[in-house]
C-alpha cells in the first residue's frame, strides 16, 4: 500500500478524497491551515481505518513554508508517496473584471495556481526517486469554459488545466503519470469561501437541482489512482446529471 499526500484535505473534495483512500487501507499525508480540523480528522481516519497518518500544516501560499513541511516528513515515509493529489483551492468573489478586487485576484492565483506549483516542485523529486508516482490536479469545469464573472477563477483553471498538460510531457522519461479531473459544480464549503461566509448565497447555488458531492470526487480520483501501471488517465470532466458544461445547467 502506498503514501497519498493530499493538499486541501480539511474539507469538501480533499477530506472526501482521504476518507476513500483511508478506507481502501492507504496510508496518508494530508495538509490544509486549520490545524484544529486536521487533527481530528487524523484521528478519526487512524481509528477507523487503522492507518498512518501525518498532518503537515501549512498554506500552500508561502513557498518557504511548503519546502519546510515536506522537507519534515521523515525519510521512512516519505519513500513510500506514490501519489500526489493538487487539491487546495478556492474561489474568492464573483465580480465582473471591472469590479474584481485586487486582493481576491492574489488569493485565487497565489492558492490555485502558485501553490499547486510550490507542492508540486517539492513532491517532483520524490516521486521521481519512489517510482511509479502520480500527479492528480484538481481543475474544474471552469478551466474548460469561462463564465460570467468567473474571470480570474476561470483563468487559475485553464491555468492547472495547462499545467498537467505540460507536467504530462515532462514527466514522462520518470513514468509519472499526471491526471487533470475537472469537476463541475459541488457541494462542499466552495461557495461559501467564494461568497466570504455569505451562507444564504452559498446555499442558493445548489438549489433546485442535485449537485456533486465530494464523495464523488474521491471515487474518481481513487479509480484513477488504481489503473494498471500502463494506463494514464488523462484528464477526466465530471458533472452532476443537471449539468452539462460551465453554461448549461437544468434546475
Ligand atoms: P473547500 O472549500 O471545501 O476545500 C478547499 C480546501 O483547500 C480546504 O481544505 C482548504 O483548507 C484548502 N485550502 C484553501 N486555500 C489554501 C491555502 N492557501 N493553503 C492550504 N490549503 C488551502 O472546497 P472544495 O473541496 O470544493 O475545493 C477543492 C478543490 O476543488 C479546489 O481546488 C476547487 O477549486 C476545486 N473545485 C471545486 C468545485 C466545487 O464546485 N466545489 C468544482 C471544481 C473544482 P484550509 O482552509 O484548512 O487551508
Ligand atoms: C467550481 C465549479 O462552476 O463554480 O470550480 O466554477 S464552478
Amino acid at each position: 500500500m502506498s503514501t497519498i499526500l493530499i493538499t486541501g484535505a480539511t474539507s469538501g473534495f480533499g477530506k472526501a478524497i482521504a476518507y476513500k483512500f483511508g478506507s481502501e487501507g492507504h496510508d496518508l499525508i494530508l495538509t490544509g491551515r486549520r490545524s484544529d480540523r486536521l487533527a481530528e480528522i487524523e484521528e478519526d481516519l487512524k481509528e477507523q481505518f487503522k492507518i498512518e497518518v501525518l498532518s503537515l500544516n501549512f498554506d500552500v501560499r508561502d513557498q518557504k513554508e511548503v519546502e519546510k513541511a515536506i522537507d519534515s516528513i521523515p525519510s521512512e515515509i516519505k519513500k513510500e508517496i506514490k501519489v500526489l493529489v493538487n487539491n487546495a483551492g478556492l474561489a474568492v468573489g464573483r465580480d465582473t473584471i471591472d469590479k474584481g478586487i485586487v486582493d481576491d485576484w492574489d488569493r485565487m492565483i497565489d492558492t490555485n495556481v502558485k501553490g499547486l506549483l510550490y507542492v508540486s516542485k517539492e513532491l517532483i523529486p520524490i516521486l521521481k526517486e519512489n517510482g511509479d508516482g502520480h500527479i492528480i490536479n484538481i481543475a474544474s469545469t471552469a478551466g474548460k469554459e469561462s463564465y460570467l464573472s468567473g474571470n480570474v477563477y476561470c483563468a487559475s483553471k485553464h491555468a492547472v488545466d495547462s499545467l498537467s498538460k505540460s507536467m504530462r510531457i515532462d514527466l514522462l522519461p520518470f513514468g509519472i503519470k499526471v491526471t487533470n479531473i475537472a469537476p463541475g459544480l459541488a457541494e462542499t464549503e466552495f461557495s461559501l469561501v467564494r461568497f466570504k461566509g455569505d451562507q444564504e448565497k452559498a446555499d442558493k447555488v445548489y438549489q433546485g437541482f442535485e449537485p456533486l458531492r465530494g464523495e464523488d470526487i474521491a471515487e474518481v480520483v481513487f479509480y484513477a489512482a488504481s489503473t494498471p501501471k500502463h494506463v494514464c488517465l488523462n484528464d477526466i470532466v465530471i458533472t452532476c446529471t443537471a449539468q452539462a458544461n460551465s453554461f448549461y445547467l437544468h434546475k
